[in-house]
């Protein structure tokens, strides 16, 4: 029997299709036995998306209900605006600057670039409190800096140096800092997801059983469309929704993991629907657009902290560069990334500022002025800051094999093992 070999669509006509009727963004409602009655779910007329036939709900209406609510009609005020303008603007150079740094041999290994998802990190996070917690993957500098991380400490973490946020122990893929809350980039696909759900546990048992009655934190969890088809992600859906946890599962779907296109690789394509599949909302929202996330991100964020449960949300992004700075990017058609770059997502929040009186353009040039001289600033530090001491090697690492590690008077000492002489006894 010859297997028949399935003829995969490419990627770029099923978004186009999409994005082209206005309304991007969808919310799934689901069956009522699942139980749930939060605000979620929307009666508007059903409509098809262009991905598939399966039916989802427009959210449009929401947001425009949300519009006509508000006194100056808009979604958001000049100071979120500029904020939100900020951030993302921060996010964009920084990686510039990155790239620039890399190639002037300034960093080590890969390096992995944000570029083009900037709504989905500053449309989340910068709604979190301080006490909230953020867990990344290897594309973690911008989470990180839009947590707050200052962009001196994740510049000298990705030059190695004692100063970075992880005391140059990490690098690029590592990010951390106990003091905002950042839990770590992790570098294996799904990795991440486990921890998170670990840290919403952390919250729910200090609120429900060591009765600490402030604590409402809530944990988002980022990742990619191809780390969806790990089962670590299905095993915490499971558990986050068994267990009510306060979480935000956010998929970065950038159609790409590395060179494998999203819909050659899944099933089914729509992430969303995997959410309503475990007993949680499914959205799926335009990650192009940093006030749509924005308004769904408030949402499951709010009934995160409620005590309501988690929220798996599928946003509609693109990396515009290669999968890290070592990837030539020869693999996606070039009329894809034109495509996805006419829609980058910071220029449509210059153009909403702008065109809506919120902000001038002068007011958006002194922004990135400022966040000039804050990344010549970080790199100066960077360059300037020292190595980690050579003692600092082996600092948490939990298995110390005999003849390895920091001796009594305190000195790293490093005695050959002989592992390849046969069992190190340990
Ligand atoms: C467990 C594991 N398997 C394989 C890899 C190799 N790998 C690195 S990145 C990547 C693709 C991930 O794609 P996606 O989740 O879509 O994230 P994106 O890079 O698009 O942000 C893979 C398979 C890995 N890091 N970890
Ligand atoms: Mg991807």
């Amino acid at each position: 029997m010859s297997l028949s070999v399935p003829k995969f669509a490419h990627p770029l006509p099923l978004p186009l299709q999409h994005r082209s009727n206005g309304c991007s963004m969808s919310f799934h409602t689901f069956t009522p036995f699942l139980g749930s009655t939060h605000k979620l779910r929307f009666t508007a007329p059903v409509k098809l998306n262009a991905r598939s036939n399966s039916i989802v709900v427009s959210v449009s209406d929401a947001v425009k209900n949300k519009k006509l609510k508000s006194a100056n009609n808009l979604l958001i005020t000049k100071e979120e605006g500029l904020l939100l303008y900020e951030d993302m603007t921060l996010g964009r150079f920084f990686e510039d600057m990155c790239a620039q740094m890399y190639y002037r041999g300034k960093m080590f290994g890969f390096v992995h670039l944000y570029n083009g998802q900037e709504a989905v990190s500053t449309g989340f996070i910068k709604l979190l409190k301080k006490e909230d917690s953020v867990v990344s993957t290897y594309r973690d500098h911008v989470h990180s800096l839009s947590k707050g991380v200052p962009a001196r400490a994740v510049m000298s973490e990705l030059f190695g140096k004692a100063t970075g946020c992880s005391r140059g122990q990490g690098g690029s893929m590592h990010m951390f800092s106990k003091e905002h809350n950042v839990i770590g980039g992790f570098a294996f696909i799904a990795e991440g997801i486990p921890i998170a759900t670990g840290a919403a546990f952390s919250s729910k048992y200090r609120r429900e059983v060591l009765k600490e009655a402030d604590c409402d934190h809530v944990t988002l969890a980022f990742f990619g469309d191809g780390t969806c088809n790990n089962g670590q992600f299905y095993e915490c859906l499971n558990m986050a929704a068994l267990w009510k946890l306060p979480i935000v599962f956010v998929v970065e779907n950038n159609l790409w993991a590395i060179g494998m296109s999203h819909l050659r690789a899944t099933s089914d394509p729509q992430i969303w629907k995997k959410g309503p599949a475990f007993g949680m909302p499914g959205v799926h929202v335009d990650g192009m657009d940093v006030l749509k996330v924005r308004e769904v991100a408030k949402e499951a964020i709010e009934r995160a902290r409620r005590g309501e449960g988690p929220t798996l949300v599928e946003c509609e992004t693109y990396r515009f560069r290669g999968h890290s700075l070592a990837d030539p990017d020869e693999l996606r058609d070039p009329a894809e990334k034109a495509h996805y770059a006419d829609r980058d997502p910071i220029s449509a929040l210059k153009k909403y500022l702008i065109g809506n009186k919120l902000a001038s353009e002068q007011e958006l040039k002194a922004i990135e002025n400022k966040i000039d001289e804050v990344l010549e600033e970080a790199v100066e530090f960077a360059d300037e800051s020292p190595l980690p001491p050579r003692s600092q090697l082996l600092e948490n690492v939990f298995a110390d094999p005999k003849g390895f590690g920091i001796g009594p008077d305190g000195k790293y000492r490093c005695e050959d093992p002989k592992f390849t002489q046969g069992t190190a006894h340990v």
